[in-house]
């Protein structure tokens, strides 16, 4: 059991650091840069503090102004800086990021990957995330069966080359393509910022009077996308699934403005993302990639569905 323990811990320990015991958790760092300062991070921030408080660990977190590459790799570089045990985070592009990341393994800091993914993800210990793929299936099927399986609709991709953003559309595409009576009108990048994707939903809806579906893919091109059409006054005629389930997105839903929120479980990246830590600081059996789940609420199911409405603070 002895030569096993000391085998895993090395092929797991990737920063080549010593496998500490449980007890030597007690005053370590894991840093958390998370892609940006919204409901789905903080729900996902305080499963990491709180899971990390469960070993004594404290939790350094570093948050960028914008879900962007350029924003985030000097926060990456100076969090290799302050030499965490650990680094969790949600690489806001696949490619970008890649380079700094290899830098803090480099470093001797193991890299675990939270929410978003690398190109080449080998290098962390592990990822976490939502089936996004699946979620953007489960999308294109609750916009099908809202629109009764016809008429135009459109994806709004929050952000090309962030995994989430990419996977979400793929898996809404290949879906919706098989509901013969619906049009894609294809997607539209708003850059997470949620004005612009009520002025797309808006120009879409001026080109396409006739446009029946909005896909969202997260947060904010949700939020943005359903204050669109409020402004256009067709709000409820055409019906929106969105990502995500802040507070804001929920009363949206409330409102009737938005039919259908795939919901995350941040909070469940989180926990597992430190558990995931923790053994690979321990030499324990490290799992590379777990999925989470994701659910989809609706006004029906609302009431009941309370815990799956993100946090805005711990
Ligand atoms: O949808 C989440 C997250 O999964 C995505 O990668 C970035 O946007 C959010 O944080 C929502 O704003």
């Amino acid at each position: 059991a002895c030569t096993t323990g000391s085998q895993q811990s090395e092929a797991n320990n990737q920063g080549g650091g010593e496998a500490l015991s449980e007890a030597d958790l007690a005053g370590q760092t894991i840093g958390f840069i998370p892609g940006v300062n919204d409901p789905f991070y903080i729900s996902m921030q305080c499963a990491i503090e709180e899971t990390a408080a469960e070993y004594g660990m404290e939790v350094s977190v570093q948050i960028p102004e914008q879900f962007e590459a350029a924003v985030q790799t000097p926060i990456v570089n100076s969090m290799i800086a302050t030499d965490p045990a650990a680094l969790l985070i949600a690489p806001t592009d696949g490619t970008a990021l890649q380079p700094p990341l290899k830098q803090a393994v480099d470093a001797g800091i193991p890299v675990g990957l939270v929410d978003t993914t690398l190109d080449d993800p080998s290098l962390a210990f592990t990822s976490v995330a939502t089936d996004n793929e699946l979620g953007g299936a489960a999308a294109a099927d609750a916009l099908a069966d809202l629109i009764g399986g016809e008429g135009k609709v459109l994806v709004i991709a929050f952000k090309a080359g962030a995994s989430t953003s990419d996977a979400r559309q793929k898996g809404f595409e290949d879906q919706i393509a098989a509901h013969e009576g619906i049009e894609y009108l294809g997607a539209q990048i708003n850059d997470n910022d949620p004005a612009k994707a009520a002025s797309i939903v808006q120009a879409s809806l001026a080109a396409n009077p006739d446009l029946a579906g909005v896909f969202a893919t997260n947060l904010f091109a949700a939020q943005g996308a359903a204050t669109g059409l409020r402004n256009a006054g067709a709000e409820g005629d055409v019906k929106i699934v969105g990502f995500d389930a802040g507070a804001t997105q929920v009363e949206q839903l409330e409102r009737d403005d938005v039919q259908a929120l795939v919901a995350q479980k941040p909070g469940d990246i989180g926990r597992q993302a430190v558990e995931q830590t923790v053994a690979e600081l321990t030499g324990g059996e490290v799992t590379p990639e777990i999925g989470t789940e994701t659910v989809v609420l609706t006004q029906e199911n609302l009431s009941s569905m309370q815990d799956a409405i993100y946090q805005e603070s711990c």
